[in-house]
């Protein structure tokens, strides 16, 4: 623009200097000041000025029209700026909007998220206590199926098949309702009705009956308690209802060989007194089969019993049933509580000594 602020004012001058020229022939013509010589010299020069004059007004004229033109295209050009600017600002403004919407539809599925993943913490963990609640249901059903006692079932008195090694399937009755859960009886007098005089087959073999008065039988006993170490409970009731017992840590019952001999008792503990040790490593009598140490008779038949016995007895609990107190060595008596009275009920249990097996 410098250049052409020069360029301009030198047309300025030159104009200036060409209207001087043209006033001075005009004036020259008209008062006839200029020599016909000045004439012929200037005249050349005279009309140069007048062209250079006319385009410099062509110039100006240009100028002016491209000057407009400048002005028309700035227009267009702030026009455009505008536009742009608006448009930039519609678009931020949608982004913005957009960056809402997506930032409301990202907590809206987070939100989502975690209340489903919540419901499945929920579900997973019904699911899980439902699987416990099944593999522990199904562990007691199986270990009921594969009783080798009566542990398994629990707080049950009812009678209920097991499985002996060595001996096969058998029923018994559990009791849960003396000294806790989980034993099974062996022996049980309460009532008269079973005749406990019996052979040595019998014995073996258990006689009587599980809703009655029943011996569970040697042979079972001896291959219960050679399974597992078991412990011997005996509960004692007199005819006026006092309740004692017996119980030995260790119990153990030999083979047939070893003449059913009562082999442990182990540990005593109870409050009907020791009257079982003194027959520790005696064999079991009948009145068929004297296995006693009495050189002179047979204590089963003396005792009208089937018992483990040495010179004499400590205790007859499968003695005759008297149905009242009597002191006679041939009733159902433990030497150590009531000397030879008879008692109104006795009851035998085993159960495993270590009930976590
Ligand atoms: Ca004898």
């Amino acid at each position: 623009m410098r250049a052409l602020d020069l360029c301009i004012l030198k047309l300025f001058l030159l104009t200036l200097l060409a209207a001087s020229y043209d006033f001075q022939e005009t004036d020259a013509n008209s008062t006839e000041t200029c020599s016909s010589a000045c004439l012929h010299e200037m005249k050349p020069l005279f009309k140069s000025t007048r062209e250079t004059s006319e385009q410099l007004k062509a110039y100006e004229t240009s100028m002016l029209e491209k000057e407009k033109k400048i002005g028309k295209i700035q227009k267009q050009l702030n026009a455009i700026q505008v536009q742009q600017s608006k448009t930039k600002d519609d678009l931020m403004k949608e982004f913005s909007k957009a960056q809402a919407e997506d930032k409301k539809s990202i907590e809206s599925m987070k939100a989502q998220l975690d209340a489903n993943t919540e419901t499945l913490k929920v579900i997973l963990n019904e699911i899980a206590s439902l699987n416990s609640s099944i593999s522990d249901s199904c562990y007691k059903e199986l270990a009921k199926d594969q009783a080798i006692n009566c542990m398994p079932f629990e707080d049950s008195c009812d009678v209920h098949d097991i499985f002996i090694s060595g001996y096969g399937n058998i029923s018994v009755r559990c009791n849960a309702d003396i000294a806790g859960s989980g034993w099974l009886v062996v022996q049980r007098r309460f009532s008269g009705k079973v005749d406990f005089y019996r052979n040595w087959t019998e014995y073996k073999q258990g006689f009587g009956d599980l809703n009655d008065e029943f011996f569970i039988g040697l042979e079972a006993l001896h291959h219960l308690t050679k399974s597992l170490p078991y412990e011997l409970y005996v509960m004692l009731v007199d005819f006026n209802d006092n309740v004692r017992h017996a119980r030995y840590d260790n119990f153990l019952i030999g083979s047939e060989q070893e003449k059913y001999m009562l082999k442990s008792l182990g540990t005593y503990t109870g409050n009907a007194g020791e009257s079982l040790s003194y027959n520790l490593h005696d064999s079991f009598t009948t009145y068929d089969r004297d296995n006693d140490r009495w050189p002179q008779g047979n204590c089963a038949v003396y005792y009208l019993s089937g018992w483990w016995y040495n010179l004499y007895g400590n205790s007859n609990l499968n003695g005759r049933y008297f149905n009242e107190r009597v002191n006679s060595e041939q009733g159902i008596w433990w030497y150590d509580w009531q000397g030879y009275y008879s008692l109104k009920a006795v009851q035998m249990m085993i159960r495993p000594k270590y009930t976590s097996i």
